[in-house]
Order: structure tokens, then C-alpha cells, then sequence
């Protein structure tokens, strides 16, 4: 429950609406903002949630006529043409422009909380059912998925089809060039990598694409008996590592724009080509994304010569601190394993196993959006949470 208003004024020549609350507190709403978040029927359609008011008729210039305050739990407002707005206490509240206001605000939406691991992960496990079933459960499985990175989800049958069932739990699956879902075993003229039975070294799948899958399950149908163990290592918290250790290798895989090519046959012919750089930053220099795949990078390079040798010192820095004891977390899938993982955080490789006659090894993939994954897990939140 938020507190009821106090007081409410106009400020500024009528620019600026101040609000004091009842515990003391004050916020600032700039008349301009109100205009335009105007609730009324004409400005707002509450079927969308969404503004039906146009740019064009806000004026950004715009004052208050009157404003008054009705029994503490909302404010009116008339506009000098007479339109008159009304606004809630508990609505303004939540909108108040207070920086600690709009970090609270940001942290609900956004969820941007982080719990780094290394080889001490304790790798988070629920049964599969449970998430299936159980909106609690699924709503902490995303809520974890979204803190640590990954989460095993154990006990689904050992057939195909199940991650086709997690796909309709959280929405819909993401299609790529491979499929809808994709089958990763050692197969004939393999068109990828890792449809061998090589080792997989620490990687994000599909950097080729602009827009690389955010989420990633691996569901274990078949396991061989030697070789084939997996490895997972937290992108985020060695990217803080290499920036404190080798400022000059995170520059440069910060800034530098690499080619990668994904060329061949599967869902459809395809010839994909990305320029991303290996570690994406947002503007306060923090690590958002790691674009990786050393079997994807291009062998065309569009960088200059005299650049070449730093950059490859540089990956083999993070390389080095990706694969050291104290940062990667190695563990085999059982079949009926499902592993789910932010595939903008963390890496993941996978051991070498001996090729057969026959299908030894046997995962089926697919993957999700942050955005379809993020959507579930708000709309599960307001479920068990029961509120908005
Ligand atoms: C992949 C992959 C892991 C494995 O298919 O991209 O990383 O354990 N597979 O086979
Ligand atoms: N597969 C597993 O970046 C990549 O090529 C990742 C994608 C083939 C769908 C591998
Ligand atoms: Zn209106
Ligand atoms: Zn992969």
C-alpha cells in the first residue's frame, strides 16, 4: 500500500506538479508527462493498456489550469482547453521520477539481480513436472533461470517432444535455421560442429544471428556411457574477471567487431553472416552479452593486419580464464535431463565421446526468447503472487 497524498501544488509557472505524501516524502511530475499519461477514456484504451493520444496533439509546453487533490487517494487536473485527467496516488507513486524510485521500478520490471557461480555452482534442480504443472514452481524455475543462468530440470521422458511441451509452458519456441527443435548427435556430413562427436570447447550457440537466442534447453535422450560429460562456466562473472585482470584483452573483445558465417542446409538452405563483438557492454561498460562460437567465426576478417595478433591474444586470455578450474562447472545429463541456460550468459561445451555404429549420444535442443521468457515470467509472478 502505498501513502496517501498530502498536499498537491503546481509548480514552475504550472510546469511541475509537486506531491507530498503523508509519511513526508515529496515527488516531482512534470505537467508534459501528465498530459501525455492522461488515463481518460479518449487518451488511454484500457482494453491494449496503451496510449490512444497522439504526439502530434501534445504540447510540450503545456501548464495546468487547476489541480486539486481528492481525499488523498488521487489528484485532478483541468488543462487550460479544459480536459480535465485524474490520476491515483498508488499509480503516481510507482511513477515517481526519484531516482531510488526508478531504480525500484527498473529492478521489479527487468529483474537484472545476478548471482555469479564458478566451480562451487550448485546447479539449481526441479523436477520437470513440477514446472509443467505447478505455476509456483515454473515461476521460480524462470526466477532462478534468470539470477544464476541455469537450471536442470530433471525426470522428463527420454523421448523427443518434450521440449515442443516447454516450448507451449512458456509461450513459444524460437525457429532458427535448424529447426524448430534440432537433434544433436554424430551424424554423416555433419552441416554443424557440434552434429560430431568432437569436443565442443566453451561456447554460446548461433552468435551468426543478430539477435542470438536468449535461452537454450538441452534435453538429454540418450547418453553414452564414455566421454560426452558437459561443461557450463558464467560468462558475466568472467568478463568482471578479465576486465580487473586484463583491462586491455576485455577492450579489445569489447570494441571489436568479429565475422561469423553459418552456411549449409537443414530447416531450409541458408547463408547467414554477423559482425558481433565477442563481449556486447551496455554503456556503463558491464558485460550484457557474450557472442562466441570459435567454430562459426568467419576466416574472412574485417579488421586491420597490424590488429590481428592482439586480438587473438586477447580471446586466448578469456579463453584461459574461461577454462580455468575456478570458473567452469563440469557435470553429465542422465537422460531425462533437461538443461535450461541463458545463452547470453553463460557458456557451455561438451566433452568428446567415441563415435558408433549406432546412436550413442542423443540431446534435443531448441531455444526461447528472453523476451517470450521473461513475458511468462511476469505473467506467472502477478498469478502467484496475486497482485500487479
Ligand atoms: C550444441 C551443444 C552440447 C552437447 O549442440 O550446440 O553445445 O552436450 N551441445 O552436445
Ligand atoms: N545447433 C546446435 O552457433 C552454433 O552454430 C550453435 C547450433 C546446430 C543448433 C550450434
Ligand atoms: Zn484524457
Ligand atoms: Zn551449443
Amino acid at each position: 500500500m502505498s501513502p496517501a497524498i498530502q498536499k498537491v501544488e503546481a509548480l514552475d509557472a504550472g510546469r511541475l506538479i509537486r506531491v507530498e505524501w503523508e509519511d513526508g516524502r515529496e515527488s516531482h511530475y512534470p505537467c508534459v508527462w501528465l498530459r501525455d499519461n492522461c488515463q481518460c477514456p479518449l487518451c488511454f484504451l484500457p482494453s491494449a493498456a496503451a496510449r490512444r493520444l497522439l504526439l502530434q496533439d501534445l504540447d510540450v509546453d503545456i501548464v495546468v489550469k487547476e489541480v486539486t487533490l481528492a481525499e488523498g487517494k488521487k489528484i485532478s487536473i483541468t488543462w487550460p482547453d479544459e480536459h480535465a485527467s485524474e490520476y491515483e496516488a498508488e499509480w503516481l507513486k510507482k511513477r515517481c521520477f526519484s531516482e531510488e524510485a526508478r531504480a525500484e521500478m527498473q529492478a521489479d520490471l527487468f529483474l537484472p539481480e545476478r548471482q555469479y557461480w564458478g566451480s562451487d555452482l550448485q546447479l539449481p534442480k526441479i523436477p520437470f513436472e513440477e514446472i509443467m504443472y505447478n505455476d509456483e514452481s515454473a515461476y521460480k524455475w524462470l526466477c532462478t533461470l534468470k539470477k544464476v543462468g541455469v537450471v536442470l530440470l530433471t525426470g522428463a521422458a527420454t523421448r523427443q517432444g518434450e521440449l515442443v511441451k516447454l516450448g507451449h509452458r512458456i509461450g513459444f519456441l524460437r525457429l532458427t535455421f535448424y529447426g524448430p527443435t534440432w537433434q544433436v548427435q554424430d551424424k554423416a556430413d555433419a552441416n554443424n560442429v557440434a552434429y560430431t562427436n568432437g569436443k565442443l570447447c566453451f561456447h554460446t550457440d548461433y552468435p551468426v544471428l543478430h539477435h542470438p537466442p536468449g535461452v537454450q534447453f538441452l534435453h538429454c535422450i540418450k547418453q553414452t556411457a564414455a566421454g560426452g560429460e558437459s561443461e557450463v562456466v558464467d560468462g558475466f562473472h568472467v568478463c568482471n574477471k578479465l576486465k580487473e585482470r586484463n583491462p586491455e584483452a576485455y577492450q579489445i573483445l569489447s570494441s571489436t567487431a568479429v565475422d561469423y558465417t553459418d552456411v549449409g542446409v537443414d530447416y531450409c538452405d541458408f547463408a547467414v553472416h554477423c559482425k558481433q563483438r565477442i563481449i556486447d557492454i551496455d554503456s556503463r561498460g558491464q558485460a550484457v552479452r557474450i557472442n562466441y562460437n570459435n567454430a562459426t567465426r568467419d576466416t574472412v576478417f574485417d579488421i586491420p593486419a597490424e590488429k590481428v595478433r592482439p586480438f587473438y591474444v586477447a580471446l586466448k586470455e578469456f579463453n584461459d580464464l574461461l577454462n580455468s578450474a575456478e570458473h567452469k562447472f563440469t557435470y553429465k545429463l542422465k537422460p531425462g535431463d533437461i538443461v535450461t541456460f541463458d545463452n547470453w550468459r553463460v557458456l557451455h561445451g561438451r566433452q568428446s565421446y567415441p563415435s558408433g555404429a549406432e546412436v550413442t549420444r542423443h540431446l534435443e535442443g531448441a531455444y526461447a526468447d528472453w523476451d517470450v521468457v521473461m513475458s511468462r515470467l511476469r505473467v506467472l509472478r502477478k498469478r502467484v503472487l496475486n497482485r500487479d
